[in-house]
């Protein structure tokens, strides 16, 4: 297993590579440049910028997260072939540069979705992200945009870049006469096109699990549950055709039963990698983000981590979303200290697995 950390790069994140760096039994990073629009290429140059300063702080970076797919695509417009052509081009660019996984989602128009992004935690005193369905029914779709910007502390967060949003309405309206068959459809078209360019450079696709895990706004959503992934899988079938299994997002819905998700795509040598954290759930469609320790939320981390260390032990984890702790001030989900704490409880427990095992 190498343990990862999500980073922004140094003119979009708050927290330094050094900091990162001290965090015990860091590897390295899964990366992101987050000012790129989905369907840009990811030029060469400045990969190569982003790799330098990461190389120079004595981490790796093998791991790259939100090459975003372009609406077109996922709409099935037939613009769709220029942009698949130019995230080829990204993931040979990315490959020269040594990394080997790609973490891309299918979810139309949002990325992960929340109705409050610091919900205060009564038993600790610290605050979270927080989804209540309820709430959103009174928002719709363009105010919870307007919200999330807003209260994102002047940090852009995966998924909502502005640039994304500002056709928000019209891709909104495209949507209404696409079912998940089509979704499906177009899904297969872009897996198509680019695993070949992937199995070509020795690049693994991960695609993230919608989150939460089920539709929201009646937008088709095709991504998450085991049944789901299994189909995503079939599209096309070949190693470069994997999952970011993220524990949180599909632990959002009580019913996946995470630990034999891991080990069902584990065993088939479909993990490319993963997202790990705790969540509580606290009625229908209605949860908090929680502390990584099990015992904070509804997840088992030890039996995830078990799943880990015996189907897929080389992959490549991080620590997710943290709580905002001791007063820190932040990117929502991504400040420093709660997911250092959450990536030492990791190696606590893959340790702990490890030894029991060898004992
Ligand atoms: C959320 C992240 C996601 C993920 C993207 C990949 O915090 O895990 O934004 O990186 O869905 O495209």
């Amino acid at each position: 297993m190498k343990m990862t950390f999500r980073w922004y790069g140094s003119q979009s994140d708050s927290i330094t590579l050094s900091q990162i760096k001290q965090i015990p039994g860091m590897s390295g990073l899964m990366g992101v440049l987050d000012y790129k629009a989905a369907g840009q290429v990811w030029e060469d140059k400045e990969i190569e910028a982003y790799m330098a300063e990461v190389h120079a702080a004595g981490l790796e970076c093998e791991v790259i997260e939100s090459v975003n797919v372009h609406e077109d695509i996922k709409l099935g417009l037939p613009a769709r072939d220029e942009y698949i052509a130019n995230y080829c081009q990204s993931i040979r660019n990315l490959a020269k540069h040594g990394v080997k996984v790609i973490v891309y989602n299918f979810m139309p128009v949002f990325d992960w979705l929340r109705t409050d992004l610091a919900r205060p935690i009564p038993e600790d005193g610290s605050n979270s992200l927080y989804f209540d369905e309820a709430q959103l029914g009174d928002m719709g779709p363009l105010e919870i945009v307007r919200s999330t910007i807003e209260n994102s502390n002047g940090f852009t967060l995966p998924g909502w870049e502005p640039a994304r949003l500002a056709e928000l309405e019209n891709t909104l309206e495209q949507y209404k006469s696409v079912s998940s068959e089509d979704l499906l459809a177009n899904y297969k078209y872009f897996l198509d096109g680019i695993i070949p360019t992937c199995e070509e450079t020795g690049v693994v696709m991960a695609v993230h699990p919608d989150d939460p895990a089920w539709p929201i706004f009646g937008l088709p959503r095709v991504a998450h549950s085991q049944a789901d992934f299994d189909k995503i899988l079939a599209l096309h079938d070949s190693p470069s055709n994997a999952l970011c299994l993220c524990t949180g997002s599909l632990g959002s819905d009580p019913a996946n039963d995470i630990p034999a998700i891991i080990r069902h795509f584990g065993e088939m040598g479909r993990i490319g990698c993963l997202h790990v954290r705790n969540v509580k759930h606290l009625g229908y469609h209605k949860f908090r983000e929680a502390a990584h320790l099990s015992s904070t939320g509804d997840l088992d981390m030890y039996a995830i981590l078990k799943a880990v260390h015996d189907t897929c032990p080389n992959t490549y984890i991080r620590p997710d979303h943290g709580r905002m702790i001791w007063d820190e001030t932040g990117r929502p989900g991504y400040g420093l200290y709660d997911r250092a704490l959450g990536a030492a409880y990791l190696n606590g427990l893959w340790e702990a697995i490890g030894k029991g095992e060898q004992a």
